[in-house]
Order: structure tokens, then C-alpha cells, then sequence
């Protein structure tokens, strides 16, 4: 049986990118962990703007943003009754603020979705610990999935620190039924059924990355063998989740972010970039600057594939899922084989010499991912030469190697748990960094 993903599962995937958002009362005492012991007072972003968050998350190719609607700390940014603890007590807008609505309006107003991050482990709230605590986070999630519009993630924590003996009991059931009750559509992630953790927080997937997994005895409780459970990386654009302003000079370089690209998203991960708001509200310039460059650098270099509509033949062909809907550009075409066949080549004519440094391989993840092992080649004087050698591919896997140029270009699949299913072959240059 092929494990296949969800349609939420496969719209999420092709989104690529999101933008983690921390913010909250440890922006303004400048710590990562807060007590809960801290004074909602403290809580006083002078400008903030949802639509600056939103516009340059928009700008920077990301398509959902995570905001962290309450952190371990148990300070909320949204308006809810089951706490004090949050913007209404605090000078912001007089108390008459509410972080979410003020993002969801942003992110609706540009196109993109948008999720939250909810801690479950709650360093405030006295019920902590306690079968009364499972009602208030409930109640806290209802209140999040109600009065938002539409939610695309719900983003649950795993974090604890303190001693092991006070750790919540969590209802994670409980949880996850609320979710799909309230929004089927959203998708729940890290300790939740539907998106794991990638295991790290520098953004980086294994070389070898399945989005089938075997199901995990907590977050997939009562379900027995695989399940499709494809990879967020998290990392934020600085040292630290929350602002603080000596991480003003150490925003991650161009080149570490590039890298963070190739390692997530080029290797069958959805990459959740953290881009912190400063204490006044807004997202400070350095990191739009970075931002920006980085995008350019990312669309300069897939722009034109040059694999684009060339005549390409392979070894074997379902007579469906032709050669050449491998490079037609369309995403619901795709090169398969003939079931049981699960070796086979593709081969692109690319007429004249051509110079590329990246290859991107896709495979149709509607059909589930199956190939284990692959080797791109091109043609040399007289014979094949290796240029690139893969294990897994999935929703996307990219390869960077030196410059070659050349006319032919040949995708081997070497093993496959099924007949593969190659929705996409790219070729391209890197833009130059200068
Ligand atoms: C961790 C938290 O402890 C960090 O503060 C941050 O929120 C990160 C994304 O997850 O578990």
C-alpha cells in the first residue's frame, strides 16, 4: 500500500515557505524563555503594523505566516477570557488590541494564510498540571480557531523545561478533535498528526528525507504501520526566536540563507523562516534587506529552466504519463513508468550547449513518494559523467554542482518503492551574488 498525502497535506507542501513570527512579552524584557511572572505592562509595541509583517513576508516568496499567539510564558497576544494574562492589560491600544486580528486582516489583505503557534506548556497559568488546564487550552484554541477566519496550521510546541514530575498530562485527542471540528482544513503540526519537526532548528532536512513515516505512538495514537508525515524545518533568521537589539548585526548572511533553502525545501522539507518583529512593532531593516536579497537571488535563479519543452525520451513510459510532461512546466503532468517497473531513464535533448549549476527533480507526491535512490548525468565527450547522485526526491529535491555545460542530460532513477512518478526535471544557473 502507497501512503499517500492529504489535499491539505499537498497544498501545504506547494507552498513552499512560511514565516515564523515570535513576538510578545519577551520582546520587550529581552529573553527567549519568559517565567510568567512578567508584568503585562511591559507588553507596549509603539508601532506596530500587522500589514509591514505581512508585506514583507508577502515580498520575500512566503505564502503562511505562524504568529506565536502565546508562548511559554503564558502571555497572550489575543483578546481571550480564560486569562488576564494578555494585551488587555496592557497600554498597547489601551488594552483594546488584538495581535491575531489585526495579522489575520494583513495576511488576507496580501493572499497569504496564516497559522499560530500555541504553547502548550504554560508558565503562568495556575491550572498548569492540573485536568483544569486541559479546559483552558481547549478554551484558548476554541477561541483561536473561531475568531480568525480561516487558519492553514496549528503549531504545537513541544517545548517543557521544567523539572519532569510537573509536566501537563496533555489531552492531545482532545486537542486535535477540536481542530477538526472547528477548521477540518487546518493542518497540525510538530506535536500533531499532520507535520512533523524535522528534528533541528538550523533549517536543515537529512539528505534522506520521507514524508512517509511510521506513525508515532502520541501524535498518531491507535494507528498502526505508515503515515504520510512530511518535514517543517524551523530556524529563525537570527540567533534567537525573539528580537533583541544586539541581533541586529547578526542577521544569518545571504549565503547561510541560501544554503537554508537548498537543505530544506530542495530536500523535501517546507522551510518556516523566522523573521522577528522589534520592540516597536515592526520588522527591522537589516532583516528586510536580507530578505529581499535573498529572494532576488532565488527568482534570478529559477527563472528560466532550461529543460523547459525540450524532446526527451526515456526507457520506459506509461502511455499516459509521457517523457515529456517531465519538462512541459504544468503541475499535474508527470513522466511515470509502467507499474512493476521501478528502474528507469529520462533523457532531455537540450539541442545546443547549455551551462547550468542546479538541477530540481520533482515527483507527483498525489501518488505518494516512492523513488530511494537517483543519479543526474550529463553528456561529455562520448560518454555519460555524474554530476549529481540522490537517495530520496519527493515533493522537490535540489541539487547544486560545479558549472557544467552540455547538450544532453539523463535522470536515472535507480530504485523506487513503486513505479515513479517524475512531475518535473529543471535545469538552471545560479544568479551571481554580485
Ligand atoms: C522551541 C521553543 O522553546 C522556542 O522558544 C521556540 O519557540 C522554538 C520554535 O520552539 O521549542
Amino acid at each position: 500500500m502507497i501512503v499517500k498525502p492529504s489535499p491539505q497535506q499537498i497544498a501545504w507542501q506547494e507552498m513552499e515557505m512560511g514565516m515564523f513570527i515570535h513576538f510578545g512579552v519577551n520582546t520587550f524584557t529581552d529573553k527567549e524563555w519568559g517565567d510568567g511572572t512578567e508584568d503585562p505592562r511591559w507588553f507596549n509595541p509603539t508601532e506596530l503594523d500587522a500589514r509591514q509583517w505581512a508585506g514583507v513576508a508577502k515580498e520575500a516568496g512566503f505564502q503562511y505566516i505562524i504568529i506565536t499567539a502565546k508562548h511559554h510564558d503564558g502571555f497572550c497576544l489575543f483578546q481571550t477570557k480564560w486569562t488576564e494574562h494578555s494585551v488587555k492589560n496592557s497600554p498597547w491600544r489601551n488594552g483594546k488590541g488584538d495581535v491575531l486580528a489585526d495579522l489575520a486582516k494583513a495576511c488576507e489583505e496580501v493572499g497569504i494564510k496564516m497559522g499560530f503557534y500555541l504553547s502548550p506548556w504554560d508558565r503562568h497559568e495556575p491550572s498548569y498540571g492540573t485536568p483544569a488546564y486541559d479546559d483552558f487550552f481547549k478554551g484558548q484554541l476554541t477561541e483561536l480557531l473561531t475568531n480568525y477566519g480561516e487558519i492553514v496550521e496549528v503549531w504545537f510546541d513541544g517545548a517543557y523545561g521544567g523539572p519532569q514530575g510537573e509536566k501537563h498530562r496533555y489531552d492531545w485527542q482532545g486537542y486535535y478533535d477540536l481542530v477538526r471540528r472547528l477548521q477540518p482544513d487546518a493542518l497540525i503540526a510538530i506535536c500533531g498528526p499532520d507535520i512533523r519537526w524535522v528534528g533541528n532548528e538550523e533549517g536543515v532536512a537529512p539528505e534522506t528525507c520521507w514524508s512517509v513515516q511510521k506513525a508515532h505512538p502520541i501524535f498518531h495514537a491507535g494507528v498502526k504501520g505508515e503515515v504520510w508525515y512530511p518535514a517543517e524545518c524551523d530556524v529563525s533568521i537570527r540567533p534567537g526566536w525573539f528580537w533583541h537589539a544586539r541581533e541586529d548585526e547578526k542577521v544569518k548572511s545571504l549565503e547561510h540563507l541560501i544554503d537554508i533553502y537548498f537543505k530544506s525545501v530542495g530536500r523535501n522539507a517546507v522551510l518556516l523562516l523566522n523573521v522577528p518583529p522589534n520592540d516597536r512593532g515592526l520588522i527591522s531593516e537589516p532583516d528586510i534587506r536580507r530578505l529581499r536579497e535573498w529572494r532576488g537571488i532565488l527568482e534570478g535563479t529559477f527563472s528560466v529552466n532550461f529543460a523547459q519543452g525540450k524532446p526527451t525520451t526515456a526507457s520506459n513510459v506509461r502511455p499516459d504519463a509521457k517523457a515529456g510532461y517531465a519538462v512541459d512546466g504544468l503541475k499535474d503532468t508527470f513522466w511515470a513508468t509502467e507499474d512493476n517497473v521501478t528502474d528507469a531513464w529520462l533523457e532531455v535533448d537540450l539541442g545546443k550547449p547549455v551551462t547550468f549549476d542546479v538541477a530540481m527533480v520533482q515527483e507527483h507526491i498525489a501518488f505518494g513518494q516512492r523513488v530511494e535512490r537517483y543519479r543526474i548525468e550529463v553528456w561529455e565527450r562520448e560518454g555519460w559523467h555524474t554530476i549529481a547522485e540522490g537517495t530520496t526526491i519527493g515533493y522537490m529535491k535540489l541539487d547544486r554542482f560545479k558549472g557544467v555545460t552540455t547538450t544532453r542530460v539523463r535522470l536515472t532513477i535507480l530504485s523506487s518503492r513503486s513505479s515513479p512518478h517524475i512531475r518535473s526535471l529543471g535545469l538552471y544557473r545560479m544568479e551571481s551574488r554580485s
